[in-house]
């Protein structure tokens, strides 16, 4: 089995400070795509494998973007131009526009074309080194479409010859359909009685969101989707306080979310909250750049509390049509001053933590062994030169898949 040496390996073990950096280190892959050890190269017990000198370069886990809306129809760049010409995205979705719109060319695709879509745009993160990705539905708006939606995000990992782990979310409560003429509480019901029981029973997502916001659903629907959610054994995230302050980082907490996503509205009670809960807080600086937004999220408070940050790139059609995960750590730095070290362990450690997951993220004995290698020894050189990811080798559960030369 393969064996990297001459690294200088972020670990991200949280028993070491920052980012957990071995100089000089090595890593041992076992038959089944797992470390088999780690540590200083000097140590290294004999072994057999294929050996890749690294020569001193930087390898971090394989990233995780831990938020996307991957698997959609259509576009939205006539959007972008109303927006320019100074129409807000709450006056385009209230006219029938934003998710709606993305809805109906979703409905009309078939599960082929949106695998073939979504699989695009994998390749794209994979490209900056993304090694495990989120998706959510939330643009089929009824059962068949729903369904549909996820079972195209479970089929994209085959589309991607099985080089990406994906992990799916329902977000059936995401916008309210045409058909639904305003009773958000009856299709709220839909959501509840028809939709997770049938995703549940199919096993075709890993949790549940929702989009609480006042153009979208309310503290109390939001709550009764969760309490469907928890009938099947499903864990919870949220869409909190994006564009308005109405409690979500909070609810979410209450449920014992994994994440609560966006908070650009989240007061210090909501982080307190989530703190107590362990509710990571997913940042998405690309909504907020796209849509304009001035409100940032409170960095400091996420700090002072403790509350673990994650970074995504909230890819979607609407509010962030953005496929570089290193982009959104760049935009994390820049538009709300995270630190390299965040925006690194925001798309490693805690987004492995705000998807449930204890075997990606950190690169440790017994983890999945997916690791990005980067043409570069500097861990802040990855979230400030953009552009083509320095990117030299992805590992995915122990076997590279792009070698180029040095
Ligand atoms: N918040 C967002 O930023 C996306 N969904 C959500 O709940 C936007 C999705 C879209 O505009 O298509
Ligand atoms: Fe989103």
């Amino acid at each position: 089995m393969p064996v990297f040496v001459n690294a200088r390996i972020a670990t991200m073990d949280p028993a070491n400070p920052g980012l957990g950096i071995i100089e000089q280190g090595a890593i041992q892959t076992d038959t089944n795509g797992r470390i088999a050890w780690i540590g200083a190269a000097k140590y290294l017990p004999p072994s057999t494998g294929e050996r890749h000198d690294l020569n001193g370069r930087l390898v971090t886990p394989g990233l995780i973007d831990c938020h996307t809306h991957l698997v959609w129809g259509g576009t939205r760049a006539d959007e972008f131009e109303m927006r320019l010409a100074g129409r807000s995205y709450a006056e385009i979705s209230n006219a029938g526009g934003g998710i709606v719109s993305t809805v109906k060319a979703t409905r009309a695709a078939s599960l082929d074309e949106l695998v073939r879509l979504a699989s695009l745009r994998a390749r794209a993160l994979m490209a900056d080194g993304v090694t495990t990705v989120e998706v959510k539905s939330g643009y089929g708006l009824d059962t068949a479409n729903e369904t549909k939606q996820l079972r195209a995000a479970r089929a994209l990992a085959a589309a991607l010859s099985n080089r990406i782990d994906v992990v799916t979310t329902f977000l059936g409560a995401h916008a309210l359909p045409p058909e639904a003429k305003g009773d958000k509480d009856r299709y709220i019901d839909l959501v509840c009685k028809e939709m997770i029981p049938a995703i549940g029973r199919d096993k075709l997502a890993d949790a549940v969101d929702v989009f609480m916001e006042g153009i979208a659903f309310s503290a109390e629907q939001t709550a009764r989707v969760f309490e469907a959610a928890k009938k099947y054994g499903l864990p919870v995230k949220l869409h909190a306080d994006q564009l308005s302050n109405l409690g979500g980082a909070a609810l979410a907490a209450r449920y014992g979310a994994l994440s609560a996503d966006h908070l650009e509205y989240t007061d210090e009670a909501g982080a307190i909250a989530m703190a107590k809960a362990g509710t990571v807080a997913v940042i998405l600086p690309g909504a907020f750049y796209y849509l304009r937004e001035t409100r940032k999220p409170p960095i400091e408070l996420f700090r002072k509390h403790g509350v673990a940050m994650a970074v995504a790139s909230d890819a979607n059609p609407g509010s962030s049509p953005i496929l570089s995960l290193r982009l959104a750590m760049n935009m994390a730095c820049i538009l709300f001053h995270m630190t390299v070290e965040e925006a690194i362990l925001g798309v490693t450690r805690n987004a492995a933590k705000a998807l449930g997951r204890a075997d990606i993220g950190v690169l440790k004995v017994g983890a999945q062994c997916n690791l990005a290698i980067w043409d570069s020894p500097s861990p802040a050189a990855l979230v400030y030169e953009m552009g083509p990811a320095p990117l030299l080798m992805r590992v995915f559960r122990g076997i590279a898949d792009k070698e180029r030369s040095a």
